[in-house]
């Protein structure tokens, strides 16, 4: 199902008892912050909050602000219009096995063509919801970023932070589309940071923009269906539109209008659109910023990005997120991605059995994956398929196990990790590009990256022992005993 807005989402959310209303005065300054951390820290991930006075400065804001509208497994599911991911997970893999792909780049062309079937391609529509109220830079009166009520998260960031923007750039070369999830810190009412790190297609556009000496467009969106916010944060390959990802996820096409001030189009419906340009060469300090790694990231400089108009829908929502010391809402984003993206890393790696990013690792950090194992080393062979796919690169620990351990129990993983392992036989260590937030490295965008073979052991891989067997109980006793244990109430 798609909705209309990000409030009829909302509204969604608080008809099914998702959402608390918050009606008393709330800082952007860090109160909003504790109050969402406590959210997203309960089990489950809490509740979605929506906020209906924010302040900024002590002046309540024009806009609500809702946070957390992700932050939990039904929340997300329902984000993309299902009761549970796995549906468009298994929805990929019947595009997918339609006509076996024998590539990655297939596997995506083929998709694409899914997309089509599913009548999900963008259509063109001459004015949208999200031109409501158009203000123009330069008249009076008109609202400025200082008006929308963006968090100051945490007490040591550099200042206020646009957290959950789509940020909508094109290839110069080939006029592709990117939207890309990159965090925006607010400069004054007209300027901010945008905080495209090096290995992101913006900053691949962006480049390109720099080397032709060309001004940059840009637009950035806030809310509208939140399937345009899952596809913006989605580590689709470069080239693959998330537009079209959106409109598979929802399934219905996404419909676009061209900004007012610059040469981009975006989705009709979303809450906020800020139009504006990136000077290529023009950089400046951003941060500090409480960041995913739990950790301040430090001051860098990153480009401008220059508001030349903002336009919004009435009634329109401010949506955010907070990031910081996990699990937080990011975490049902990311293990979203994971579902639906399964079926791609089997199909290049048939072995694959399942795979988890658990919270402690914040995305990259750790990866566990489960394959049935066939022939020696096959355990390395998929580390390092792994490490050249896309964002997986930046994974800084991998570990490896049998198709019987169950990823999502890292409880389970960490006993095979112990008792299957000899350390300097069964771990590996590559030097790979690092997350561009990871504080750890030596130096910024490079690192090593370490993988473990927690598989049983073959004959061919130097074991010439006889492998154990794991300890467990008779089926049949089981199965006894289950009913005996209820009989004594055990
Ligand atoms: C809440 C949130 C904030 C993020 N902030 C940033 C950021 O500031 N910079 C960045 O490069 N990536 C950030 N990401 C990750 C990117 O959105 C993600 O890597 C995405 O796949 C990039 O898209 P691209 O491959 O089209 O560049 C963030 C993700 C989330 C969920
Ligand atoms: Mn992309």
């Amino acid at each position: 199902m798609a909705y209309r807005s990000f409030s009829h989402f909302i509204e969604q959310l608080e008809r099914t008892g998702e959402l608390i209303r918050i009606a008393e005065p709330v800082a952007t300054e860090l109160e909003i912050t504790e109050l969402a951390d406590r959210q997203m820290k309960s089990p489950g991930g809490g509740k979605a909050l929506l906020f209906e006075k924010p302040t900024i400065e002590g002046r309540v804001s024009r806009f609500p602000l809702a946070i957390n509208a992700m932050g939990s497994e039904r929340r997300m599911a329902r984000a993309i219009g299902v009761e549970s991911v796995d549906e468009i997970a298994h929805q990929m893999q019947l595009i997918l096995k339609a006509k076996p792909p024998t590539s990655f780049r297939e596997g995506w062309a083929l998709m694409g063509q899914g997309f089509d079937l599913l009548h999900a391609r963008p259509r063109r529509v001459p004015d949208g919801p999200c031109k409501e109220i158009i203000h123009r830079f330069g008249n009076e009166g008109s609202l400025s970023l200082r008006d929308l009520p963006v968090l100051h998260c945490w007490p040591g960031d550099g200042g206020r932070f646009i957290t959950l923007p789509h940020v909508y750039t094109r290839d110069p070369d080939t006029g592709e589309r990117n939207v890309g999830m990159y965090r925006m810190q607010v400069f004054d009412g007209r300027t901010t940071g945008m905080h495209w790190q090096v290995h992101k297609v913006g900053a691949r556009h962006g480049k390109r923009y720099y080397e032709r000496n060309e001004r940059m467009p840009v637009a950035v969106c806030l809310g509208g269906d939140p399937a345009y916010t899952f596809a913006a944060t989605a580590p689709l390959p470069d080239g693959l539109d998330e537009v079209l990802f959106a409109g598979f996820v929802r399934k219905r096409s996404v419909e676009l209008v061209r900004c007012e001030t610059c040469d981009i189009e975006v989705p009709a419906d979303v809450d906020f659109v800020l139009e504006g340009y990136v000077q290529p060469g023009e950089l400046r300090e951003e941060g500090p910023f409480g960041d995913h790694t739990g950790y301040y990231t430090a001051i860098d400089p990153y480009p401008v990005f220059h508001l030349t108009a903002l336009t919004c829908r009435k009634g329109a929502i401010y949506p955010a997120t907070i990031v910081g010391i996990p699990p937080m809402e990011d975490f049902y984003i990311g293990r979203a991605s994971v579902r639906i993206f399964l079926p791609i890393f089997k199909m290049n790696f048939p072995e694959i059995v399942d795979m988890a990013l658990p919270a402690e690792g914040v995305f990259h950090n750790l990866v566990f994956v489960s394959i049935r194992k066939q022939y020696p080393y096959q355990a390395y062979k998929v580390m390092h398929g792994l490490w050249g796919m896309g964002q997986m690169m930046f994974s800084k620990y991998i570990v490896v196990v049998d198709a019987d351990c169950d990823v999502h129990n890292t409880s389970e993983v960490l006993f095979r990790l112990c008792a299957n392992t000899d350390p300097q036989r069964d771990s590996t260590f590559i030097k790979n590009p690092s997350d561009s937030l990871d504080h750890a490295p030596s130096r910024p965008n490079i690192g090593s990256h370490m993988g473990f073979d927690a598989t049983k052991k073959l004959p061919g891989e130097g074991y010439d022992r006889v492998w154990p067997d794991l300890v467990k109980m008779d089926e049949g006793v089981q199965i006894k005993m289950a009913a005996v244990a209820r009989k004594l109430g055990l």
